[in-house]
């Protein structure tokens, strides 16, 4: 959701906050083509996520029930929305392992805009940050698009990745697989991998190199475009590094552009990052990261919000051209 204050007051607010800007800030926010999405949905699919790993054992473990129960609560919810759902498997650790990949129908299917996030969890409990956060957020994204009707000019699939934990095994597998002909329609992938942290900080990866060593060409774009909604609402974002320490590492492999956002894990916040996004300086942005306490509780609301809406904004804007 965005502010509820620049909703109700209007032009009133609109005026005041552009009083408040600092010099060189544009007067009013940017015009956002995507709409908003409602935190209530993304956090209903977490409660659905907690309920299926409550019910199999605590996790949604590759190779554990929990894990085939959250692609099938997934791809229920995407078949209903009309999209083409397909689920892959693989083997890993002796266990069959599971993609769920959902495309769109339409738009240019040689310009593939593709977004992921990996659903399984560590063994250890439910994974609700780590990484039912970027699942959800990934889903309701994705019925936002159904919902709206959505027909931009490149094809929009999305990506529930398995057994990330383990290695990246999932993604790997889906992109190892696909004919290098169909791997070279998928022009860019998106990656949202924890991003309501409880104590979160606002990180994007550092795809145009400006910290470190940056992404293939056109991740710069993904950054800026990433970082855009946030400039729009005035939360500073850092840079995260760009190591492939998620599944867009097998993306960039093949030299895809890529990018995505995180609200931290096991690091901790500075003084200085407290200051920017108040929280707690000297305490891990999650301390639950990959622990039984990874619950519905393991969240942050606003983060969640944010990062959801700045998911949407990054879809409609890249898949316009
Ligand atoms: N790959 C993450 C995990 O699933 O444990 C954590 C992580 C995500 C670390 C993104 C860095 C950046
Ligand atoms: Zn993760
Ligand atoms: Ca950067």
């Amino acid at each position: 959701m965005r502010s509820r204050m620049i909703a109700a007051l209007g032009a009133v607010a609109l005026a005041a906050s552009a009083l408040l800007a600092p010099s060189g800030a544009s007067a009013a926010p940017a015009t956002l083509a995507a709409p908003d999405i409602p935190l209530a949905n993304v956090k209903a699919h977490l409660s659905q996520l907690q309920s299926i790993a409550s019910a199999n054992g605590g996790n949604r473990a590759h190779g554990r029930p929990g894990f085939r129960a959250s692609i099938d609560y997934v791809k229920g919810r995407l078949d209903a929305a009309g999209y083409q759902t397909s689920v892959r498997t693989f083997t890993s650790g002796g266990a069959t392992g599971y993609n769920l990949i959902a495309d769109w129908p339409g738009g240019d299917t040689s310009n593939v805009l593709m977004t992921g996030a990996h659903l399984d969890s560590v063994t250890a409990g439910p994974g609700i940050n780590d990484n039912g956060s970027g699942s959800a957020a990934n889903l309701e994204v994705a019925l936002a698009v159904a919902r709206a009707n959505h027909q931009p000019k490149r094809h929009l699939r999305f990506g529930w990745w398995g057994a990330e934990e383990r290695g990246l095994v999932g993604s790997t597998n889906y992109v190892n697989g696909l004919s290098s002909t169909e791997r070279s329609k998928i022009k860019s992938y998106l990656n949202f991998d924890m991003v309501g942290s409880p104590n979160p900080g606002y990180f994007a990866y550092d795809g145009d190199g400006s910290s470190g060593s940056g992404g293939p060409a056109g991740s710069a774009e993904i950054e800026r475009v990433l970082r855009a909604y946030f400039q729009s609402i005035n939360v500073p974002v850092q840079d995260t590094a760009f190591d492939g320490r998620s599944d867009y590492g097998p993306f960039i492999r093949y030299g895809i552009a890529s990018g995505g956002l995180f609200t931290g894990a096991e690091g901790r916040k500075t003084t200085q990052q407290a200051q920017l996004w108040g929280g707690q300086a000297g305490v891990a942005f999650d301390r639950c990261y990959h622990s039984s306490c990874d619950t519905t509780s393991n969240i942050n609301d606003t983060a969640l919000d944010r990062n959801a809406d700045a998911i949407a904004n990054a879809v409609w804007t890249l898949s316009a051209a």
